[in-house]
């Protein structure tokens, strides 16, 4: 009998590609990047990079194969703007970036780190230079978002995770202008016990469009003795009603087990924030914040992880 687990995800061996000593001014940490293509082709990871006060803004890096040879901006590409915006008062964390066809821009999803916790902020770009704010979007406490790439019935569709203490589950919101929001359903909910997605789970890069659905990779937190060990698992969602889950993985699909992934400021965390796809349509390369101390990258097979979905869901 084969006890080898399935590996939908494998590692690049340059991991972890991206880490502060890369960085052209001095950072503690680089982490958690949103990720897109560029219409040239160009990877563009926009990074969370932690300070050596222990906030965190926005700094993008650039590589033509997605891999190696980033070009990083030599200063902070979005910072806080604590003056205008109160909200990002202890920085700006984990963007999620959506190219919007209908807009042709990107809509940049952050969590403003406020006074009462983390909320949701947006932000509209077509450079990664300029930026226009649209502040607070969804008061704290809550994070973990990322807008789909067109309208649903006419409005605009985000996933974003509220969090009603001691757990925390994926709502779906709708607005029509992107800056009100309403209709909040939820969408999928923490487990309970034992599970590894048991209490606390959360959106983490936007979710991939495929003909079966809205591929949605979320990560779990496992509560122990020891600390959260943040892993990850697969769900499909209605492409007409993405409120509608019609797939579930039982098992984690993907999970520390790199040193660079079990050590860190925080251990035992694996945190994809954003993908590209290649050229294929199929290959996705996933850049995770690993140990919220670097930037890694795994690629993987939507096929496959269809396939994965059939045989393990729930
Ligand atoms: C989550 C987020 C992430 C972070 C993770 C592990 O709640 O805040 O930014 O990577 O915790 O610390």
């Amino acid at each position: 009998m084969n006890n080898k687990h399935a590996e939908l995800f494998h590692r690049n061996k340059l991991n972890p590609i991206l880490t502060a000593n890369n960085w052209p001014y001095p950072i503690n940490s680089v982490f958690n990047a949103g990720a897109t293509l560029m219409p040239d082709g160009t990877t563009l990871l926009l990074c969370r990079v932690e300070d050596r006060r222990g906030l965190s803004h926005l700094c993008a890096a650039r590589s033509a194969n997605g891999k190696d040879s980033w070009k990083i901006d030599t200063k902070p590409t979005l910072l806080p703007d604590p003056d205008n915006y109160p909200e990002e008062l202890w920085g700006i964390e984990d963007p999620r970036i959506t190219f919007v066809p209908e807009l042709k821009k990107y809509v940049v999803v952050y969590t403003a780190f406020t006074r009462d916790g983390p909320g949701v902020a947006l932000a509209l770009t077509e450079d990664f230079k300029n930026f226009e704010r649209y502040g607070v979007i969804m008061p704290p406490e809550d994070k973990d978002a990322a807008l789909l790439p067109c309208r649903i019935d006419g409005n605009w569709a985000m996933i974003h995770r509220p969090v009603s203490a001691p757990r925390a589950h994926m709502w779906i919101s709708f607005s029509p202008d992107l800056k009100n929001w309403g209709k909040h359903i939820l969408m999928m909910e923490a487990r309970k016990g034992a599970w590894w997605d048991a209490n606390k789970i959360g959106l983490s890069p936007p979710p991939i469009e495929t003909p079966d659905g809205w591929l949605v990779i979320y990560h779990g937190v496992k509560q122990s003795c020891s600390g959260c060990i943040y892993r990850l698992g697969l769900s499909l969602f209605d492409l007409k009603k993405p409120e509608i889950l019609i797939k579930r993985s039982r098992e984690w699909v993907f999970s520390p087990e790199e040193s660079y992934e079990l050590h860190g400021d925080v251990d035992n965390v694996v945190f994809p924030c954003g993908y590209t796809i290649g050229p294929d349509g199929d290959t996705i390369n996933l850049y995770y914040g690993a140990a919220d101390t670097s930037i890694a990258l795994a690629t993987g097979s939507i096929k496959e992880m269809l396939a994965w979905l059939e045989r393990d869901k729930y």
